[in-house]
Parts: C-alpha cells; structure tokens; sequence
C-alpha cells in the first residue's frame, strides 16, 4: 500500500500556473496509489520537455533520457530487468518528432510499459515552436505563417504500429485520467496513452475550454477488439474528439517470446560462466 504522500520530493512542480501538466502528475500518482506501488516497485522513464520536469515531483526510481529517446531506454531497462515495471512520460514532440521511430518498434514488439504522452501540440520547454501535433495553419514563433503540414495522428500511429492497448485522455480531468492510467497500467503489454495537455502558455488554440467544448467519451458499446473500428474513431477530430480506450487486445510480450529471460531477468543471472574468449576469438 502506499499514498500520495510517499510520492513527494523535496521540489514543487516549477511548470506554469495552469499547465495540464500538473492534471497529468496528480492522475498518475493516483493510478500508482490505486494500483498500490509504491516508488520502487517500478521505473518512471521521462524525455527532455516540460514534462520531464516531472522527474524531479515524483519520487520513485527514474531516469530523464535525452529528447526523442525515452523509449530505447525504457526497452533496456525492460530487457535488463523485466520485473520491474516501466513508465514512460514523454512529450508530443519527443514521441513525434526526434523519436517517432522508436513509437513503432516498442509497439509491433508489444514490450511491457505504460506510455503516457503529453499532447500539447507545442515544444513547451523551448519557449513554444510547433511541434509535429499541431493542426495544419497553427501559428507559432516557428511558423508564423502558420503550420504547412498536416499534424500527426498519434492513436492512428499507434494503432498501425500494432499497440494492444491504445487510449486517449484529457489532463483537464483528473479523476477519468486516473483510471484510465491505471488501466494502462494493469495492461500486459505496451498502454500507449495520448493526453490531451493544455499549454496555457503557448497554445491558445486547444485550451481547457476548447477541449470541454469538443471531448467526449467513447460508449461502453465501443468494441475495444475492433482495430477497425478504433481507427474509425481515430480519424474524428473536430467537432467531435472521442476519448478514452480505442483499442486493447492481449498479445504475448516481447519478454515474454525471450527465451533468455524464461527462468530469471538479466541482472539476476550470473555471468561468471559465460565463456566468451571463442567469441572474441572469431572476432578477431
Ligand atoms: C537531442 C535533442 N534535440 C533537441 C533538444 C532541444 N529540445 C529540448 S526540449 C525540446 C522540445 C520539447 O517538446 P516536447 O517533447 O513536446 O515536450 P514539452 O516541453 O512540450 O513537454 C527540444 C526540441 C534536445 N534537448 N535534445
Ligand atoms: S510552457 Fe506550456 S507545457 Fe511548459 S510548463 Fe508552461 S504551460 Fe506547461
Ligand atoms: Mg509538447
């Protein structure tokens, strides 16, 4: 069992006033208290972005890798120690931008971890450039003119890519959010979350109030195991923006299909027998 307060560091979240930030961190330590962790029972894995910041609000074992690349990381530390759970926080453009390669892999290998990205539509730490999210005209230091491309789909990536668990959540509600990562977090395998994070900052277009306006959640008569019927789903955005699970299927894991880590994880194994030298010998 734990509570909120094992959770507490010594810092308080330096994010601006408002920031849908701050609804992402309350939901998810609530998540971690309903799901009864506490902060080493697993591993919060951050990118470089406002988001990131929140590794220094959450106690708990983590690690803030570098802009686009917390998934590699979060796949070694599955790989290395696969009874350690692994949460990913990560920005729009950490996820759509440097690092939308690694999106792909860890979801068609369906590794074990929760992914939770923070859907701003704006590079929030380097003072607001567009980031691949955002909507075709919007305007930004970076595009003054206005956005030329077409944003990404972020459910529709996921689900391509094979994820067995894809959701979409608003950080204007905490309580729907909480249980939507908890969900992510009971998964079996990659829970991609997109939240939908207002910049009150830098992105005056999708607020808190133009997200009250058009969110809605999808109907229990909404076939979870229907990936056509997720990507139906996943082209609405307009007037109509659905959220919560699109899809969600069990699939094996990547770690589990490892035949290395059948009996025990890597870094409980011992190396000392391994004989090498016939190895390095063929190699040199
Ligand atoms: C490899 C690398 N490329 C670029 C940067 C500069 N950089 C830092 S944060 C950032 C954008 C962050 O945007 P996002 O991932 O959406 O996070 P947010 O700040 O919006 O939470 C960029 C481009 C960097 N630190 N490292
Ligand atoms: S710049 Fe935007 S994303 Fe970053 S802390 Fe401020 S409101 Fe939040
Ligand atoms: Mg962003």
């Amino acid at each position: 069992m734990s509570t909120i307060a094992d959770f507490k560091t010594a810092f308080m979240p330096n994010w601006c006033p408002g920031c849908g930030d701050f609804g992402i961190w309350g939901s998810l330590k609530n998540a971690l208290v309903e799901k009864g962790w506490g902060p080493t029972d697993f591993c919060l894995v951050y990118g470089i972005g406002c988001h990131g910041h929140m590794v220094n609000f959450v106690k708990s074992y983590a690690i803030e890798t570098l802009h686009g690349r917390p998934i590699p990381v979060a796949q070694g530390i599955r790989l290395g120690n696969h009874k350690l759970p692994v949460i990913i926080v990560a920005g729009d453009g950490d996820t759509f931008g440097e690092g939308t390669n690694h999106l792909v892999h860890i979801a068609r290998r369906n590794v074990k971890a929760t992914m939770l990205v923070h859907d701003n539509q704006v590079y929030g730490l380097t003072t607001g450039q567009t980031a691949p999210t955002a909507p075709k005209s919007f305007k930004t230091k970076s595009t003054p003119s206005g956005v030329l491309e077409e944003a990404v789909n972020p459910i529709a990536i996921a689900l391509a890519a094979g994820a067995t668990f894809v959701a979409r959540g608003f950080a204007g509600d905490i309580p729907k959010l909480s249980k939507l990562i908890l969900e992510g977090l009971n998964h079996p395998g990659f829970a991609f979350i997109d939240i939908l994070q207002p910049c009150v900052t830098f992105n005056h277009v999708n607020t808190y109030a133009w997200y009250r306006q058009h969110i809605y959640d999808l109907d229990e008569n909404h076939d979870v195991e229907n990936r056509a019927k997720a990507f139906e789903k996943a082209l609405e955005w307009g007037p109509k923006v659905p959220t919560g699970v699109f899809y969600k299927v069990e699939k094996p894991t990547y770690e589990e299909q490892t035949p290395q880590l059948d009996v025990k994880s890597l870094v409980e194994q011992d190396l000392n027998y391994q004989n090498l030298e016939s190895l390095i010998d063929d190699l040199v």
